[in-house]
């Protein structure tokens, strides 16, 4: 049977990927982001590969207005499942260091801009007695390291928020589920390193990390579960990643 399935940051990385496996399985798409043209593209591209409707959102999710008035304009507002995963980092630099501004679009987006979602999807979904919220925490969520300061403590907030919306939630039958990955090689580091590819590339060396459809099969299983089951909190990385810290880099220098 085929389910509706709304992804935030479906314009890149795990968001993308995730867009691609469910049309591939026949689900129906809500995808969402800032960049227009490549909301257009990929619509265009899994439209002509899979019989689906697809509906491209485009939005700046810290933008409570326009996360309402989009989120309205939906005809169909049967969200089968929600997955939180527009996000990112900005900056990597002692706290004494860090930016305001990276702070703020790290808190305005990865915190506020998934309650600001969550807070419209979740009503449609205890009207039916039924859905799936998927939250795209990170490992940073669980461990802090070395510069990660303000993500960590983001990813921190949507472990917090994870749990607190599977107690809220629980009496309306709603799962939520917190997928928490280790690195994987999206357009995250580029965007930490505001623009540079070189530094982003560093940080993918000597090692393989995740891919985006890595972790997107992992969102999809987590669909697939009996009615009855709900993984609650899963942390995956790659073979070379034991937590934020220990990465097993064939060129230790790194
Ligand atoms: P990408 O940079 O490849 O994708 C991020 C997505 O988020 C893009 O589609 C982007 O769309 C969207 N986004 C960012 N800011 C906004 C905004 N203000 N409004 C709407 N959409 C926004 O990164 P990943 O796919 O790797 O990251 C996805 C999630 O996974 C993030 O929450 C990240 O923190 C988390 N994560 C990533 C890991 C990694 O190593 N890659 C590991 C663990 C967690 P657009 O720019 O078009 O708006
Ligand atoms: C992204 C993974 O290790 O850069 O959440 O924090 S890491």
């Amino acid at each position: 049977m085929p389910k509706t399935i709304f992804i935030t940051g479906a314009t890149s990385g795990f968001g993308k990927a995730s867009a691609e496996i469910f049309a591939k399985n026949g689900h129906n798409l809500i995808i969402a982001g800032r960049r227009k043209d490549r909301l257009e593209a990929l619509t265009d591209e899994l439209k002509s590969q899979h019989n689906i409707n697809i509906v491209p959102l485009c939005f700046d999710i810290r933008d409570n207005n326009a996360v309402v008035s989009a989120i309205n304009s939906l005809q169909n507002k049967n969200i089968d499942v929600l997955i939180n995963s527009a996000g990112l980092a900005s900056g990597l630099s002692k706290i004494q260091d860090g930016q305001l501004d990276d702070w703020g679009k790290m808190i305005d987006t990865n915190i506020k801009g998934l309650l600001y979602v969550s807070k419209v999807v979740m009503p449609l979904m205890i009207n039916k007695k039924k859905g799936h919220i998927i939250n795209i925490g990170s490992t940073a969520g669980k461990e802090t390291y070395e510069k990660g300061n303000i993500y960590c403590a983001s990813k921190y907030a949507v472990d917090a928020i994870s749990k607190s919306m599977r107690i809220d939630l629980l009496e309306h039958g709603i799962k939520v589920t917190q997928i928490c990955p280790g690195a994987a090689e999206t357009e995250f580091s580029e965007v930490r390193f505001h623009g540079d590819a070189e530094k982003a590339k560093k940080a993918y060396l000597g090692y393989e990390p995740m891919s985006a459809e890595d972790v997107a099969s992992i969102i999809y299983y987590v669909t697939s579960l009996p009615e009855n089951l709900c993984i609650n909190d899963l942390v995956v990385t790659s073979l070379a990643q034991a937590n934020s810290f220990y990465i097993n880099r064939k060129n230790k220098e790194l």
